[in-house]
């Protein structure tokens, strides 16, 4: 017979190798979801007041710790119980871990803002330690003397050495996870106490024009949640705001220190711009619309006082990624921005917070320095930034584009009139017109929504009489100088796309 200690630490090596799985994959890969912390938060929820409040009353602020270590002694209580049980009566120890998990995946998805990808380091720790604890209970089943080790001592030893092993690397993995989630958990907090200042100057308001009621069209403001995010963070950097301070460097009269409660105090405009990355294919998604709030860069930069031979700005971030700018870009009329806020709301962790960089009319690659920390006044000749060094253009103005968002490529759809729609881009620029072709025939003007200004994207929309058949649709912008889109196909590498954006539809 098998000691009830030999086999509950069964059940609490594999909760502690699914809890340390499940740590690092939400502070790696997640950012979210820590099973032991949405479980506590969900805890919290449920508490009754009076409990919360007695807790409160006897721990003050350290309310937080005595719950998290209370979940750590009831994991490891269902751990031990885990393991006691899958050796009397298996699966039913699997089935407790898995129970956990579930509980997990129930607080993580009933967090508000969750998706499904915050559900994920619960399963994962419940994979883990199912899996664990089914390897282990079997190797404990083979110490009990047999005919390979008529005493058991040498897979006893081996059971030992692997359950203390597991056990160890499991907790050395949730104090890990712990270390490397602090600085998000501490800006995500920061974030969320946050309160955006008013604007000095507000944006001018969205024209009723500049949208189309047209189901499947591309929203002419992008919501924060669906704005695409490119990056090369593996980790989104936890940026705590009362430590954050910009400098601008490098070759100026002046060098500059900013903190964030400088940046606060001085009057943030708000404007409206249009974002845009170089890896966007024709017909791609990687565009989005927001109304930012910040403060312009020529400003920041006119009490630096760049040195004449200065021709570029060296962006940096608080993660070493850097974007070199020209400087005519963030010192001539344009909305060139340090933005804090994105539609209303502070910065999204992953959109930048608590800083970032907004340059209309150039792509994300050379101008929209996410997590910004540092300016650096140089010069092209004298250094190069991330993208550049890897075989993309010094120089990188968005181009002139234009989508079809509906109907969705290979739709059917019913003959008659039906409404094809997209969006159309020149930043800086300006669209003037946009024209769509059917099975290569003549060029059909669209309407055009109201600009919002230059500096965004605008929709169109043209009501094509649809007969039967198969069929193929093409789109083509005009820009603000009357130059037509080209149709010549060009990669994404070394400064964007070009090429005309067609669907195929089938109308029956
Ligand atoms: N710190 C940092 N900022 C960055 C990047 C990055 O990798 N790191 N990528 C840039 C690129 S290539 C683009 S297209 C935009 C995308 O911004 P978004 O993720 O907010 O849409 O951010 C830019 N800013
Ligand atoms: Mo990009």
């Amino acid at each position: 017979m098998v000691s009830f200690w030999r086999s509950a630490s069964t059940g609490v090596a594999s909760v502690l190798a699914g809890v340390g799985a499940g740590e690092l994959v939400s502070a790696f890969l997640v950012q979210n979801g820590s099973p032991v912390l949405v479980v506590g938060a969900l805890v919290i929820d449920l508490v009754p007041a009076w409990l919360k409040e007695g807790v409160i009353a006897l721990f003050g602020t350290g309310d937080k710790a005595v719950l998290v270590i209370s979940l750590g002694i009831v994991l490891l209580v269902a751990g031990a119980l885990a393991g006691w049980l899958e050796l009397r009566r298996p699966p039913l120890g699997r089935i407790l871990i898995g129970l956990g998990g579930a509980f997990g995946v129930l607080a993580a998805l009933t967090r508000s803002g969750a998706g499904f990808l915050d559900a994920v380091p619960s399963v994962v720790t419940a994979g883990v330690g199912i899996l664990v604890l089914g390897s282990l209970a079997r190797m404990l089943r083979g110490t009990v003397p047999s005919r390979i080790s008529p005493d058991g001592a040498v897979t006893r030893r081996r059971f030992v050495t692997a359950t203390a092993t597991t056990a160890a690397v499991g907790a050395l993995a949730v104090v890990v996870g712990q270390v490397v989630a602090t600085g998000y958990r501490t800006a995500a907090a920061a974030r969320a106490a946050f309160h955006l200042p008013k604007p000095a100057v507000a944006a001018p308001p969205i024209p009723a024009g500049a949208s189309f009621d047209i189901a499947g069209l591309s929203p002419v403001v992008t919501p924060n949640a669906d704005f695409y995010r490119i990056d090369t963070a593996l980790q989104i950097p936890g940026i705590d705001p009362s430590s954050w301070k910009l400098r601008i460097t490098g070759m100026v009269e002046n060098e500059v220190e900013l903190t964030f409660a400088d940046l606060l105090k001085l009057p943030l405009e708000e404007s409206t711009t249009t974002l845009t990355c170089v890896s966007n294919e024709v017909g791609g998604d990687l565009i989005g619309n927001a109304t930012w709030l910040g403060y312009p860069i020529r400003h920041l930069l006119a009490r630096a006082k760049p040195k004449p031979q200065a021709d570029m700005v060296l962006s940096k971030s608080q993660d070493g990624w850097t974007a070199s700018t020209p400087i005519e870009a963030l010192t001539d009329e344009r909305n060139a921005i340090l933005a804090v806020g994105m539609n209303g709301q502070p910065l999204p962790l992953e959109h930048g917070y608590p800083v970032r960089m907004v340059v209309p009319g150039l792509y994300g690659y050379v101008s929209a320095t996410k997590w910004v920390v540092e300016l650096n006044v140089t010069r092209f000749d004298a250094v190069t930034s991330y993208w550049t060094d890897r075989g993309w253009s010094q120089r990188g103005p968005v181009k002139l584009s234009s989508r079809i968002d509906v109907p969705a490529s290979g739709r059917q759809v019913a003959a008659g009139t039906v409404a094809v729609a997209g969006v159309a881009w020149s930043q800086h620029v300006g669209v003037s017109a946009v024209h769509v072709q059917i099975d290569g025939g003549e060029w059909h003007e669209a309407t055009l929504a109201d600009a919002i200004s230059a500096d965004t994207w605008r929709q169109w929309k043209y009501a094509w009489a649809a007969t039967k058949g198969s069929h193929t649709i093409r789109v083509r912008a005009t820009d603000a100088t009357g130059m037509v889109q080209t149709s010549r196909v060009a990669d994404v590498v070394p400064d964007g796309a070009t090429g005309l954006h067609s669907i195929q539809v089938t109308v029956s």
